[in-house]
């Protein structure tokens, strides 16, 4: 589940440059007996299956024995909400990140009473199980990762619209099927196009999200801006 994704894009990329590291490591080839049996049913009787302790147990102890050397994260439908904080916080992480994903109904509890660091989900919605969610934290952590993107974005740029909705963007033609490009685009006047932007980015958060806009840091500029948005709606 996890390779095809990662060996596409830009995470590929990222491993070729050795700027990501991803190993996987299945439960099944650290459970015992002949069958490597992971999961169990419940104590307590009820539907579906639970994944077993030991090999979670075996696979940190193995690969990880040293507490200090590793993060152990476990997706999970109760973790808390991954944003892009969290994506941050974890780029700048300087432990061995272990992003544990089970199956079935739930992992054994103990897993993350005595291994776990942290609880994560990536959002309030019913997956399968962690794979994908894993996936989704690699990927916004490592885009983070200095190097990743390249140098053409610059940290300017990327301060610039954070915690904002993105503006508009065009490309070639300047005019397709009747629907122009924005003038400002094309006058070459970069104050001005930084400037129509930025209102562009304040209008539809102001409409989407306003819950981020309650969030985001307003210069006098962006005020000014906000004003003439609401003034402008009053004529629609
Ligand atoms: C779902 C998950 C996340 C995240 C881990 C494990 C089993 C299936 C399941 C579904 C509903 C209730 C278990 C997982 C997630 C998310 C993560 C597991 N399941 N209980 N679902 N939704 N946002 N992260 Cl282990």
């Amino acid at each position: 589940m996890l390779t095809p994704y990662l060996e596409a894009s830009i995470l590929k990329r990222a491993i070729e440059k050795g700027i990501l590291e991803v190993g996987i490591h299945n439960p099944r080839d650290y459970a015992a007996g002949k069958h490597k049996v992971v999961d169990d049913s419940p104590y307590g009787g009820g539907s579906g299956m639970v994944m077993k302790p030991e090999p979670f147990f075996r696979i940190l102890g193995t690969l990880w024995p040293e507490e200090d050397k590793r993060r152990i994260i476990m997706l999970s439908p109760k973790g808390r909400i991954f944003n892009q904080d969290i994506a941050m916080e974890l780029s700048k992480e300087k432990r061995d990140v272990v992003l544990l994903c089970g199956r079935y109904e739930a992992i054994d509890e103990r897993v993350g009473e005595y291994l776990v660091d942290d609880e994560i989900s990536i959002g309030d919605y019913v997956l399968t199980g962690g794979e994908l969610a894993a996936l989704v934290i690699i990927d916004a952590v490592t885009r983070l990762v200095p190097g990743v993107l390249g140098d053409s974005r610059s940290a300017e740029e990327e301060s610039f619209s954070w915690g904002l909705l993105d503006y508009p963007h065009y490309t070639r033609p300047e005019e397709y099927r009747g629907m122009k490009v924005p003038a400002v685009l094309l006058s070459g006047n970069h104050a001005e196009i930084n400037r129509w932007r930025k209102k562009q980015a304040l209008k539809l958060t102001l409409e989407r999200r306003p819950d981020l806009l309650k969030k985001y840091l307003l210069t006098e500029d962006d005020k000014k801006m906000l004003d003439e948005i609401k003034e402008e709606s009053k004529w629609t």
